[in-house]
């Protein structure tokens, strides 16, 4: 995707071109910038970094940047990001700074879908693990994904044994629920079309299968994948950074072990209930407008529960991390 129109000397392939990529690695000093099959080690341009912004918060994994050519040689493809253009989304986590208070740390931008990744069996879903997953897409405003791998272990997939059938749930929500096996190749085509040309932040507990997913979709991607904890289905936090890989068929995926779980999301207990969509419609008359749908009289939302419209195990997800992030926040204090 070449872009002439601020270029400052000729030649289209050479040095003064001005091209677009996407940032696929930030660090201290510079970036690594893919546009088409080629990966451009780039400099920031020394305007863009007005006073305390660093090389990391100018130019995010996911900006989409245009940088000036300076080597076009392919051993060594090098250039000058002279401008980042406008994100879409960015997901970042408040960081404590050594002279207290707290400063945005972004991790990565223009996210285009959160994929949750489980497994029907060895090992069994985790209670709540998509429901918090879909809380972060909503808090994000990106899709959300629910891949549920190996359905070979399953011996009546259609049949609908209940706690199969519960997962289609998401698909009346408007979640895209792919049903996958990596061993029998089910779902491997709508898993590749799914990730095409999006950028895609997968994430699953150990053992779900994340690795020989992607091996069938591209042999050779290495990738560590973003890991919850079976425990909690919380992450612990790390400063690793975030990292995008190209996909063969256009598209990245996010891998960004500082995105586990729903630590860095920076949610307030009480905007948790807005980003559960299935609430919206019961929570409309609840007597309470703070109503949090838990001990409440006159509640909406349990109403819809007792009258089997919302299921007792999602109104349940929703009460452990609301919870969760009481605790949270109150050991933060
Ligand atoms: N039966 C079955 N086993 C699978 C499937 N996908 C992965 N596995 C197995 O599950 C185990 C964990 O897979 P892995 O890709 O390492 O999981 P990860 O921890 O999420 O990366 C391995 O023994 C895989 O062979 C599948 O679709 N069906
Ligand atoms: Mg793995
Ligand atoms: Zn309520």
């Amino acid at each position: 995707m070449n872009d002439d129109s601020g270029a400052r000397s000729g030649s289209p392939s050479g040095k003064g071109d001005l091209r677009e990529g996407i940032v696929i690695r930030s660090t201290a000093g510079r970036c690594l910038v893919a546009e088409a099959e080629t990966v451009w080690t780039c400099k920031v341009r020394g305007r863009l970094k007005k006073g305390p912004r660093q090389v990391q918060t100018v130019a995010v994994v996911g900006d989409r940047v245009r940088f000036l050519v300076l080597d076009s040689d392919p051993e060594k493809p090098s250039g000058v990001i002279e401008e980042v253009l406008p994100r879409r989304n960015r997901i970042s986590r408040m960081a404590a700074r050594r002279s207290g208070g707290r400063t945005e740390q972004v991790l990565m931008a223009n996210l285009d879908q959160v994929v949750a990744i489980q497994s029907l069996l060895e090992p069994s879903p985790q209670t709540g693990f998509v429901d918090r997953l879909l809380v972060a897409a909503e808090r994000f405003s990106v899709a959300g994904v629910l891949v549920m791998n190996k359905c070979d272990l399953v011996d009546d997939l259609e049949g609908g044994a209940p706690e199969i059938r519960k997962w289609e749930y998401f698909t009346d929500l408007g979640y895209k629920v792919i049903w996958a096996s990596a061993e029998s190749g089910l779902g491997m085509s709508e898993l590749t079309e799914t990730l095409a040309d999006r950028i895609s932040l997968l994430i699953g507990a150990s053992g779900v299968g994340k690795s020989t997913l992607l091996n069938v979709i591209q042999p050779g991607l290495k990738l560590r994948v973003s890991e919850v904890t079976e425990k909690t289905g919380l992450g612990r936090h790390t400063t690793t950074r975030t990292e995008l890989f190209p996909l063969q068929g256009g598209g990245f995926i996010a891998d960004s072990p500082g995105i586990r779980g729903f630590d860095p999301w920076d949610i307030d207990p009480e905007q948790v209930r807005t980003y559960f969509p299935d609430f919206t419609e019961g929570s409309q008359v609840c007597k309470y407008r703070t109503c949090l749908h838990r001990d409440e009289p006159q509640c909406g939302v349990k109403a819809m529960v007792r009258a089997g419209k919302i299921p007792v195990w999602r109104h349940a997800a929703y009460l452990a991390l609301l919870k969760d992030l009481e605790e949270r926040k109150d050991r933060k204090r």
